[in-house]
């Protein structure tokens, strides 16, 4: 008796505990974010490629909730401002990296 309880007994303690763990496979991947971020347009107002740094007069950005003002931003590759001058219209893509604003794509406006 005691000979084939134990096996029994492994059974009920080790398949739940496999179920349990394939049932976590079974949950749906989450979606990152979506990548299609409305385009914010902006005209460069000032540059400065030393700093990597625009001064953008720019519209609403809507992914961080900000309305339409001139101010600076980061640039997170300073040689994509090489494209531009004062003057240019863009449209441009920014987002809180490292708490300050970092303006992440940029391009001519069309
Ligand atoms: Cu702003």
């Amino acid at each position: 008796m005691k000979q084939q309880f134990l096996p029994m007994l492994l059974a009920a303690l080790v398949l739940p505990a496999y179920a349990a763990d394939h049932a976590g496979h079974a949950m749906p991947h989450t979606v990152a974010a979506a990548d299609k971020v409305q385009l914010a347009e902006g005209t460069i107002k000032k540059m400065n490629k030393a700093a990597g740094k625009v001064t953008l007069a720019h519209g609403p950005i809507e992914n961080i909730g900000m309305g339409a003002m001139t101010m600076a931003f980061k640039v997170k590759e300073p040689k994509q401002l090489d494209a531009f001058k004062p003057g240019d219209k863009v449209r441009f893509q920014a987002d809180y990296v490292g708490g300050e604003m970092v303006v992440t794509h940029i391009e001519a406006a069309r």
